[in-house]
């Protein structure tokens, strides 16, 4: 037996013997999905933009350059197409048989919601929401696909701002609130699919005082130490074989 299985052997034995789980996760889990992260090598940063992306992706920078902004993330956070892998599937899947309470993730692709789960806290908010800057009228993400340029709001014609948190703005207080409390009060946290290097959000991972930590990365973390188990493998491949 390889110790990929044995891993797997073991984390299975583990989502066995709780039904408090919280599962903590970041881009990698939609690398599988065709979404790319931002550190890994084929990911946002390593790629070649006339701005870094942290500096598109920042408050300042929207409100100076929505034009470059938007083409930004046209291209690359609002891909069309995307679908659920099978670590959204099993998520979804542990939550549905009370396995599982909640997905705190810093996504903000919904696709945790679009495999079934209910429970998820979005740390960095959703492209699938989108407001007017002055009006505040609320835009789905066909609205935002279907205008060119800089999306405006057809009751006012001010610019429409996604709910996602950029760099430089807060968190939301009640989301941040309510991760902290799942993770507080989980029994097991997996941690998947993040570098945990962005803060606060990495930060709620230190509220956890349970009785397992696994993580599930393809690269190392900070966390690795800490963990009573680190699986380095694809996050999709690992859950697949999970049953519940
Ligand atoms: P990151 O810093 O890009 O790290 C991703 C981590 O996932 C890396 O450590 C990779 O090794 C690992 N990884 C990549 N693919 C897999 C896989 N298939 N299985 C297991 N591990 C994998 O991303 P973080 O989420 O840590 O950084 C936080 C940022 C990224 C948040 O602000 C997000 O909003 C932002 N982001 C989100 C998306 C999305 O919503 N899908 C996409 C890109 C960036």
């Amino acid at each position: 037996m390889s110790s990929l299985d044995e891993k797997i052997e073991q984390l299975q034995k583990l989502v066995d013997d709780t039904d408090n789980i919280v599962f903590f996760g970041g881009a990698g889990v939609s690398t599988e999905s065709g979404i790319p992260d931002f550190r890994s090598q084929d990911g946002l940063y390593n790629q070649h933009y006339k701005y870094p992306p942290e500096e598109i992706l920042s408050h300042t920078f929207f409100m100076r350059k929505p034009d470059e902004f938007y083409r930004f993330y046209r291209d690359k956070i609002l891909v069309e197409g995307v679908l659920p892998n099978k670590a959204h599937r099993k998520l979804a899947e542990l939550e549905e048989k009370g396995k599982l309470k909640a997905v705190v993730t810093q996504n903000i692709d919904g696709l945790h919601q679009a495999a079934g789960s209910r429970t998820v806290y979005e740390l960095h908010g959703s492209v699938l929401r989108n407001h007017c800057m002055k009006c505040r009228k609320f835009f789905d993400v066909e609205y935002m696909r279907a205008q060119e340029g800089v999306p405006k709001c057809d009751e006012c014609g001010e610019i429409i701002k996604p709910d996602v948190v950029l760099y430089e703005e807060g968190l939301d207080d009640y989301t941040v609130q309510s991760a902290v409390r799942a993770i507080t009060e989980a029994d097991m946290l997996i941690i998947g699919g993040t570098s945990l290097v962005v803060y606060p959000a990495a930060g709620l991972v230190n509220y956890f005082r349970g009785r397992n930590l696994v993580l599930i990365n393809k690269g190392e973390t900070g966390m690795d130490g800490k963990a009573d188990l680190v699986i380095n493998a694809p996050i999709g491949e690992v859950f697949d074989r999970i049953s519940v």
